[in-house]
């Protein structure tokens, strides 16, 4: 299949521990992909869902152990401890190698291994990065084609170069005891075994695209980023973009695929999605920003989209997409989940297989869908995908948002002084944990940049990497700002309606950019008078407003004191810039 000998070594070397009974090169081949579909089907991997509501459709249903990213489990594994940092797990890498070895030993008896060559990033453009993935599970390679750019075409693209990130899944028996997801930054290495599940084996996405890349970026100049990536156009039909870092379920695809509110639509507002979860972000040849989505596909959450909350992304699963872990219809074997709409199928199988009459069964509280459901869909399905989507130099960045769920803390919105500030409110970023990753949800933990599971080095270095790419971006520095979709009163009911109306929100961000609009300054960085949040056709009134706005000094004070001790981990590696915003933060509340 290739004379690559740096592939076919590490190939060599993967057979013989892993011992399968034979190889399958992916080629990318629609009758490859067919074949395998088929295969699938027959062993029970995946259900055939009805193909003329849904055609190209499928279902997958995971272990019930096995429904989430497993953070505790996931290591970067760096020569020292401290490369690592505090918040990563980290191991030694050669006894991590040995370790792994022993579960990997001969785990592909009786299996095939497949052989997945992508890239990351359009194929041949100079922001991409090329991976090989052996896995043991055609799932896996059925979410990659969606997921990566798969195939022949990528194994031309790296001709005889050595330099590709090598990825090993086994499926094993998806024991929790023994599932390690680890990476070896300095050996463009990712180890994955024992789980089946979205993160954790679509090696491409978190593994390589962020933690990974997030190490080569820190040594090359650029960034790798959990964000998504927008672009607005406005009625004289100019397109400016956002990328915006909400943590795992906190709203970005969301955002990236929303439909403004009427108004803003018939004055000729547009929403057009270049990405929905990661960035990789370079310094182009005129000194700005520039995106591009390294991606191919969404791996979207399922329960809430609907018609009426993400109409685009609904649109995406209509063909060729593969759900998991959503409930099934058993009327017309489509699919639902929690959100889609009002009316949980009679006939249904909930997600860990059991036949229930889901009026009832939700009636009485349960969920038919798994919180974190997915589905993985083509980006090309997206009615409002970019035309930028395929372009290999990426889309300029305009500005910067931060965001995650904070019941009280953080205001609607507001913006950064400039790129240190705007790093500071990055690198101080916390949020209510949810279901994309194992353990308790709804605990407010810090999560730096929306990155705290996927940096592949020390989270400090990564803030200096940050401060250095402002220091080079100079006045081109897009600008940062901060919003907060989540806010909640004494009733515990989001005060925001969220979603189409974020619009709003993007428009304020983008008037304070071209500098059409003023704000004021207090405490935390520039909030927006009231008057300028539009709130037309909006049932809202001017004191919820103040209040979505609204400082609490008291809150914030707590929310500092908290910051200190996170920061005093990183002992002397922290960034003194960070430590110097603290400080201004803290005397400004006072
Ligand atoms: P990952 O794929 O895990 O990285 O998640 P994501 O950041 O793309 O989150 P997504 O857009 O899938 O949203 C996750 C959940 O948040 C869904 O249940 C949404 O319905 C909900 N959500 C998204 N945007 C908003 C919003 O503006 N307001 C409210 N209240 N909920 C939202
Ligand atoms: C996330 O958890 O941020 C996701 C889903 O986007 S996963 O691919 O499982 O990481
Ligand atoms: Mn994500």
């Amino acid at each position: 299949m290739t004379k690559n000998q740096a592939v076919l070594n590490w190939l060599e070397e993967m057979k013989a521990l892993c011992n399968p009974e034979k190889i399958v090169w992916i080629t990318g081949e629609e009758a490859q992909l067919e074949a395998l579909r088929e295969e699938a089907c027959a062993t029970g991997e995946m259900i055939k869902l009805n193909q003329e509501k849904l055609p190209g459709c499928y279902y997958h249903r995971t272990a019930e152990n096995d429904v989430a990213r497993v953070e505790d489990r996931t290591f970067i594994c760096t020569p020292t401890k401290e490369e690592a940092g505090p918040i990563n797990n980290w191991m030694e890498p050669s006894e991590m190698y040995a370790k792994l070895n022993k579960l990997y030993k001969d785990s592909m008896v009786g299996r095939t291994m497949y052989v997945i060559p992508y890239s990351m990033g359009p194929v041949g453009s100079p922001f991409s990065k090329i991976g090989v993935e052996l896995t043991d599970s055609i799932y896996v390679v059925l979410n990659m084609v969606i997921m990566t750019r798969v195939g022949d075409k990528v194994m031309e693209a790296l001709g005889d170069n050595a330099d590709f990130v090598k990825c090993l899944h086994a499926k094993r028996d998806v024991d929790p005891e023994e599932r390690y997801i680890v990476q070896f930054p300095q050996d463009k290495t990712i180890m994955s075994v024992n789980s089946a599940y979205g993160g954790n084996v679509l090696l491409g996405k978190k593994c390589f695209a962020l933690r990974i890349a997030s190490y080569l970026g820190m040594q090359e100049g650029w960034m790798a980023e959990h964000m998504l990536i927008l672009g607005l156009e406005n009625p004289k039909g100019e397109v400016k973009y956002i990328c915006a870092a909400f943590p795992s379920a906190c709203g970005k695809t969301n955002l990236a695929m929303l439909i403004p509110p009427e108004y803003l639509k018939e004055k000729g507002y547009k929403v057009w999605t270049v990405g929905d979860d990661i960035a990789w972000l370079r310094i182009g040849p005129d000194g700005r920003l520039y995106a591009i989505n390294p991606e191919a596909g969404f791996f979207g959450v399922a329960p809430g989209t609907s018609v009426k909350t993400n109409f685009n992304a609904l649109e995406a699963t209509k063909k060729n997409t593969i759900f998991t872990n959503v409930a099934i219809n058993n009327d017309d074997n489509t699919v639902w989940w929690e959100g889609l709409d009002k009316n949980p199928p009679v006939n249904a199988t909930e997600w860990k297989g059991a036949l229930v009459n889901g009026k009832e069964y939700t009636e009485a509280g349960n969920k038919l869908a798994h919180p974190n459901s997915r589905f993985t869909a083509p980006a090309i399905n997206c009615p409002c995908i970019s035309s930028e989507f395929e372009n290999p130099m990426g889309v300029p960045v305009s500005a910067i948002v931060f965001g995650g769920r904070r019941a009280k803390c953080a205001p609607l919105v507001y913006q950064s002084r400039d790129w240190e500030h705007g790093t500071f409110v990055g690198a101080t970023m916390a949020s209510e944990t949810t279901a994309a990753a194992a353990g308790a949800v709804g605990v407010v933990r810090r999560d730096p940049m929306a990155m705290k599971p996927f940096v592949g080095y020390n989270m400090a270095s990564y803030w200096q990497h940050w401060l250095d790419m402002g220091k080079k971006l100079g006045d081109k520095a897009p600008k940062i700002f901060h919003v907060n979709w989540f806010r909640k009163d004494e009733n515990d009911d989001f005060m925001w309606p969220g979603f189409g109306d974020n619009m709003r929100v993007l428009n304020w961000i983008l008037d304070r950019c071209d500098g059409k609009v003023g704000a004021k300054e207090c405490a935390i960085g520039y909030v927006p008078d009231v008057a300028d949040i539009d709130v037309e056709g909006l049932d809202m009134t001017t004191e919820e407003i103040e209040a979505l706005l609204s400082i609490d000094n008291k809150v914030w004070l707590e929310d500092v004191e908290n910051i200190k001790e996170y920061f005093a981990q990183f002992g002397d590696k922290l960034p003194k810039e960070m430590a110097d915003q603290l400080a201004t933060l803290e005397g400004n509340l006072k």
